[in-house]
């Protein structure tokens, strides 16, 4: 299905003092998805969701049962389903693995859940220097073995590439501060400028969480990474440059030679959609509030964009739905570097048929 090269991965070294070998796979010449991530021609333009598995399915819940997603995650056969579910229904590009942001973080025994309805929720916050010593290093390998399991399940049976990802620090540290998902971030903030110290500490120790998660992904076949730092919006421009970027960027960077592109994506991000792209991307998330040839002209030459139809239409009549896809795709005005998707997660109330229609209608687009 595809060839795989040996790569000595050095900043690994760097962050753990051991060397590491990846299994870097080399880019499927027929995927639209890989060439698009590279700004290379391709046939058709490539399409995928965030959060494509699982909530809007009714497949999806019922096989999952009650209770919470970390169970399902630790169930291979389970999670392999789940992240397969959306690619037989809508006929995407790309898959992404079943996890969770706060997956790595749960496997060191930080004492976290993710309750029904809610999101990650933190037994103890993470408020003091105390709470550093609650950290240690990630061995994928050993404290994630259901993650690689399925993501070995996932390689056997997708003929797409699958999509791994990790959450950057300041998202993930969102959680971790605030104990549960926050509309203000009050507390989080209060920390990084009012002990930034301790918030870099914190912040480094999530970047090494997140680099150990995807260089595993990446090992057993992940063909492409997002970080996901859903709430970076959240931040001014000069914030997020001075207390969220170099975390970021250390993750991109740790990935960089594996060759495996590199998405990332935050929301509310347009006004700072530079420092997004020189925390070192091959491919730039966009949200619904930019056009894409806004979003182009922030962004150095040669990177790839993805996004950016509003989750929120989803639910209006198809003529509009059709017609906002259009505009998207208009508004890439026939660029190579463009995998369609919307501007943030699926929403749990979408009618799944629509989606199927989106994929149909962003496949027979002939820019
Ligand atoms: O079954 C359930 O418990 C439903 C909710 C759910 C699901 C399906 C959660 C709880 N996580 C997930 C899976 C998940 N999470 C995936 C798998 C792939 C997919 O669904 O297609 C991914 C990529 C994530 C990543 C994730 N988790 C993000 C980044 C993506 C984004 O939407 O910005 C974030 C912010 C989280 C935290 C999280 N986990 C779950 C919820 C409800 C939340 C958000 C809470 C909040 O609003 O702060």
């Amino acid at each position: 299905m595809f060839s795989v090269s040996v790569w000595l991965h050095d900043s690994a070294e760097a962050d753990f003092g051991r060397a590491r070998t990846l299994v870097a796979v080399t880019a499927r010449p027929d995927s639209n998805f890989l060439a698009a991530c590279r700004s290379q021609p391709h046939e058709v333009t490539p399409v995928w969701f965030m959060r494509q598995a699982g909530r809007s399915l009714p497949e999806y819940r019922e096989i999952r049962g009650p209770g919470s997603i970390i169970d399902a995650i630790a169930n291979p056969d389970l999670s392999t389903e789940i992240t397969l579910q959306p690619v037989r229904r809508y006929g995407v590009d790309a898959a992404i693995l079943f996890s969770d942001i706060v997956t790595p973080a749960h496997a060191i025994g930080f004492g976290l859940d993710v309750v029904p309805g809610v999101g990650p929720v933190v037994e103890k916050p993470f408020a003091s220097r105390d709470d550093l010593q609650r950290f240690r290093p990630l061995d994928a390998e050993a404290d994630t073995p259901y993650v690689l399991e399925t993501i070995d399940n996932l390689v056997a049976e997708l003929d797409i590439p699958l999509i791994g990802f990790a959450g950057a620090p300041f998202t993930v540290a969102s959680y971790l501060v605030e104990g549960r998902p926050s509309r203000t971030y009050t507390k989080t903030k209060s920390m990084m400028k009012g002990d930034p110290e301790l918030w870099f500490a914190l912040a480094d120790r999530l970047a090494d969480l997140a680099i150990e998660s995807l260089l595993s992904q990446i090992a057993h076949g992940a063909e492409a990474v997002q970080l996901f730092d859903s709430w970076a919006g959240a931040l001014s421009a000069a914030d997020y440059e001075k207390y969220a970027m170099p975390h970021s960027a250390r993750v991109l960077e740790a990935v960089k030679a594996t060759g495996v592109p590199r998405i990332h994506f935050g929301v509310g991000t347009g006004e700072f959609l530079h420092l997004i792209a020189a925390a070192g991307a091959d491919v730039v998330g966009v949200d619904w509030r930019i056009p894409l040839n806004v979003a182009r002209s922030r962004v150095p030459e040669g990177l790839a964009l993805q996004g950016n139809l509003d989750s929120s239409i989803l639910a209006a009549p198809w003529g509009v739905v059709a017609d906002e896809v259009d505009a998207v795709l208009a508004a890439n005005g026939g660029h190579p570097g463009h995998i369609f998707n919307l501007g943030h997660g699926v929403q749990p109330e979408t009618d799944p048929t629509v989606l199927e229609r989106v994929v149909e209608r962003v496949h027979a687009y002939r820019g």
